[in-house]
């Protein structure tokens, strides 16, 4: 059997080396002529824990060559991005563009199978172009979608463990398409059809996107309440069927922040919930940047002089290095442009910035006048509480003395 996949990033990467370290051949495609020559070295391109290895013996053994054309395979997956275009629409053209490089190599019994997060009626729209161009193809190829859910971080564990919702576009096409994730998948596979495949990535994400909105909106209330949330949340998750998750400085990364528009750009009548859900979080955003530039200028009023200001964490949540739809960085950029002031930026995770000047977090910590948390990072949770700056504690590093979502002193 030969698995082709189209787009060898965050997430086709991993998944082509994991099918190449069980032993079957991959062709893995795509346009970045370094990612191509990167992985050819038995090289990554991306951060992800224990990948390297797997790439570079699968590489060795034989299993795996990158390549920026397709070949004809057995199996052909499409793991690209969907980003938006205008406002909030989503844009499927990379899922066409990689659809239509494949359609002179499709011959009949091959596999065809989009993992990339995708609007409701994308395969079927996929197959229906397959088969306008290659008529004859109609009935001999299996189509399904298979959206991934694997979280960054924990991507190989997750690839292999993490149940399976597959949809085909007939029952033959589920069934074929569950016989190639069974090769490495040891979770359940769940098949459906490609409509409800496609909702259920989209419903997953805006889930979780609903319930950081409640608890980013107890956060704001909270803040007016003179009420700690972090305590709030710990007392009322002690309810048996209460389990709310945690306020931020704002809700970012591809998936999370994006995914939701593709439910409510189709259905914006229906999905009050999630279209709100999607402002509170962004507005969080707003929110901190005010916050801090308010500190700025009381503190100017009240000492004469400009604050030093640090900047803790630019990541889209804790642990990482991935900067993508990043909240923190949003807010560093708006609190930088508008107020002149000394500032320091704090990044542990990657060692330099295109744009920003890093700052160590212990030296930006000691120096700063007023100190915002943005992101959670491990590091922060060792420093000592400060009495004599003003902290603004987005992220809740110091949950037990905060006695509001933010809180202001000296
Ligand atoms: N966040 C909070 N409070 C929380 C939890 C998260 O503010 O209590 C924030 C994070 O700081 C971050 C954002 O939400 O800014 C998203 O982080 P995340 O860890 O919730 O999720 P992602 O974006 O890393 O990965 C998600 C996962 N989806 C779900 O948990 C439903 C993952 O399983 C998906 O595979 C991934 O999206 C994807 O690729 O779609």
């Amino acid at each position: 059997m030969l698995v082709q996949f189209i787009g060898l990033g965050y997430i086709g990467l991993p998944t082509a080396a994991v099918v190449a370290f069980k032993g079957v051949q991959v062709h893995g495609v795509d346009i970045n002529p370094r990612v191509v020559e990167c992985i050819n070295k038995g090289e990554i391109h991306i951060v992800e824990p224990g990948l390297g290895s797997i790439v570079k013996e699968s590489v060795n053994a034989g299993y795996f060559n990158a390549s920026l054309t397709p070949i004809e395979a057995d199996v052909h997956l499409v793991v690209v991005p969907t980003p938006f275009q205008g406002v909030h629409e989503p844009d499927v053209s990379y899922v066409e563009d990689a659809t239509r490089t494949l359609l002179p190599l499709l011959k009949p019994s091959d596999t065809f199978i989009i993992e990339s997060t995708s609007p409701v009626g994308t395969t079927e729209q996929m197959a229906a172009l397959i088969f306008r161009e290659r008529p004859e193809l109609e009935g001999e190829i299996f189509v399904a979608y298979c959206p991934e859910r694997v979280l960054p971080g924990n991507v190989l564990h997750e690839l292999v463990h993490n149940d399976r919702v597959i949809g085909g576009l007939d029952e033959d096409s589920t069934e074929r398409a569950m016989e190639f994730y069974r090769l490495f998948v040891q979770g359940e596979l769940y098949g459906t059809n490609a409509r409800t495949a496609e909702m259920c990535k989209l419903t997953e994400n805006s889930s979780r996107d609903v319930q950081i909105a409640f608890a980013n909106e107890l956060s704001l209330i909270c803040d007016r309440a003179d009420i700690n949330v972090w305590e709030l949340i710990t007392l009322a998750n002690r309810h048996p069927r209460v389990n709310i998750l945690q306020p931020g400085s704002g809700v970012g990364g591809h998936c999370i922040a994006v995914d939701p528009w593709f439910i409510v750009s189709d259905y914006p009548r229906e999905s009050r919930l999630i279209n709100t859900a999607r402002e509170i979080n962004n507005y969080k955003a707003f929110w901190c940047a005010e916050k801090i530039k308010n500190a700025i200028l009381e503190f100017r009023l009240k000492h004469g002089r400009q604050p030093v200001v640090s900047l803790m964490g630019l990541a889209f949540k804790p642990d990482i290095d991935d900067l993508r739809e990043s909240p923190a960085r949003y807010i560093a950029q708006k609190v930088m442009q508008r107020e002149q002031g000394d500032y320091l930026v704090v990044e542990p995770n990657i060692d330099s910035h295109g744009v920003y000047r890093l700052t160590d977090y212990r030296e930006a910590y000691q120096r700063a006048d007023i100190v915002a948390f943005l992101v959670a990072h491990r590091e922060f949770k060792s420093l000592e509480w400060r009495e004599d700056a003003v902290l603004l504690d987005f992220a809740g590093i110091f949950k037990r003395q905060a006695v509001q979502g933010f809180m202001s002193h000296a």
